[in-house]
């Protein structure tokens, strides 16, 4: 199809908790949405980037930037384009998966409501429900527990913990203690070095589902280091840039368990690539999140859905996260689980009301 037109819209919207990142206290999840128009369609996508370079090096301003600079001009000036095509029509400009991520998403969005088809089928969905899990930030221990508590009584099947040097084994045990039967996992951000190994495998005995990303992104043989020094499985998030890198990843040994993220892989294309290369070496995935609206999470549970997504995943409902989602119908957690949609595209629409009260600024751009 030929796209007319591209839309940024940066909106703000509140988060019922705060999140916090490296460079300060989130209440507002501060979010480009991409719109592409062609024809008498239009595709949504969004961009999982944060406000600050924290998480990656992308950030939500200089998404924007690449999108409206590099991007969207590649796009608008092609004959035609398909979502196939994309990552060779966007293969010039060098990295930025986040910003290529959403482009892509609207584009797929558009094209699969033109032909009427779910993204979830496109993508080689198997399943009608998807298993959620939520991830609990840093909080001093009795506020911790408080929230497990509630997300537990929600009903959501595992729990993630956030950890970092001076709080791990604590927390761990903590909510352990509490919670005896309950999948629990933590993530690390990236926050230790090889060294703190023995730190690492004092998490052992609380029977962890695994240790999500406890070294640098690029510190693969360190990765496959810790994991002959730890027995709890090593997950990789950050580490995981594409499809071969995580062909290398487990070829090196770095980890045995691979969270998927679209933005983080450069699309929902890639992320489905991600999968099949850990499903051929049997090794499960999980769909991780960043805070989506309805739009993100959608397409996040259309790729739950996949047969390799074996682990119950950091999709949440929107409640976990907004009051009033962007969307129409907001994703609700029913025994501990979200249903895929089945519409066409990522098959949610946007409620132009709580669009129009949460935008800050909206740029189109034309061919
Ligand atoms: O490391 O998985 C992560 C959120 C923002 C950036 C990175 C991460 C996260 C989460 C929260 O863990 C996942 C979610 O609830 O969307
Ligand atoms: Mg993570």
């Amino acid at each position: 199809m030929k796209i007319d037109a591209v839309e940024l819209r940066r909106i703000a919207l509140p988060l019922v908790a705060p999140f916090r990142t490296a460079f300060g206290t989130l209440t507002d999840r501060d979010i480009l949405l991409v719109r592409v128009t062609a024809d008498d369609v239009e595709g949504w996508g969004e961009c999982v980037a944060f406000p600050d370079p924290g998480y990656s090096p992308e950030y939500v301003a200089g998404a924007q930037a690449v999108l409206r600079e590099f991007l969207a001009p590649r796009v608008l000036a092609a004959p035609t384009v398909t979502a196939a095509g994309l990552g060779n029509l966007l293969a010039p400009v060098v990295g930025h998966p986040m910003a290529k991520a959403a482009l892509e998403l609207a584009v797929l969005d558009a094209e699969l409501r033109t032909g009427g088809r779910s993204l979830a089928e496109h993508l080689g969905a198997v399943r009608t429900t998807v298993d959620c899990g939520v991830s609990v930030g840093m909080f001093p221990l009795d506020e911790l527990c408080a929230q497990v508590d509630a997300y537990v009584d929600a009903g959501y099947h595992r729990v993630k913990l956030k950890i970092e040097p001076g709080f791990d084994v604590e927390p761990v045990r903590a909510v352990r203690e509490r919670h005896p039967d309950l999948a629990l996992q933590v993530d690390a951000n990236a926050a230790y070095t090889v060294g703190a190994a023995d730190r690492l495998a004092a998490l052992d005995p609380f029977d962890l589902l695994m240790i999500e990303q406890p070294l640098a992104e690029d510190d693969l043989l360190g990765h496959a280091e810790l994991a002959r020094r730890v027995t709890t499985p090593i997950c990789l998030d950050e580490s995981i840039t594409s499809a071969s890198v995580a062909e290398t990843a487990l070829a090196l040994g770095a980890c045995r368990i691979v969270n998927v993220k679209a933005g983080r892989v450069g699309g929902y294309l890639e992320a489905v690539r991600v999968h099949d290369v850990c499903a051929a070496r049997s090794v499960p995935v999980w769909c991780g999140g960043m805070l989506e609206t309805g739009i993100g999470r959608a397409a996040n549970v259309a790729l739950a859905a996949l047969p390799g997504f074996t682990l119950p995943g950091d999709t949440s409902a929107s409640d976990r996260y907004y009051a009033r989602d962007v969307v129409t119908d907001p994703f609700v957690l029913d025994d501990g689980r979200l249903t895929v949609p089945t519409g066409p595209g990522t098959g949610v629409t946007v409620d132009p009301e709580v669009l129009a009260a949460a935008t800050i600024s909206v740029e189109t751009l034309r061919a």
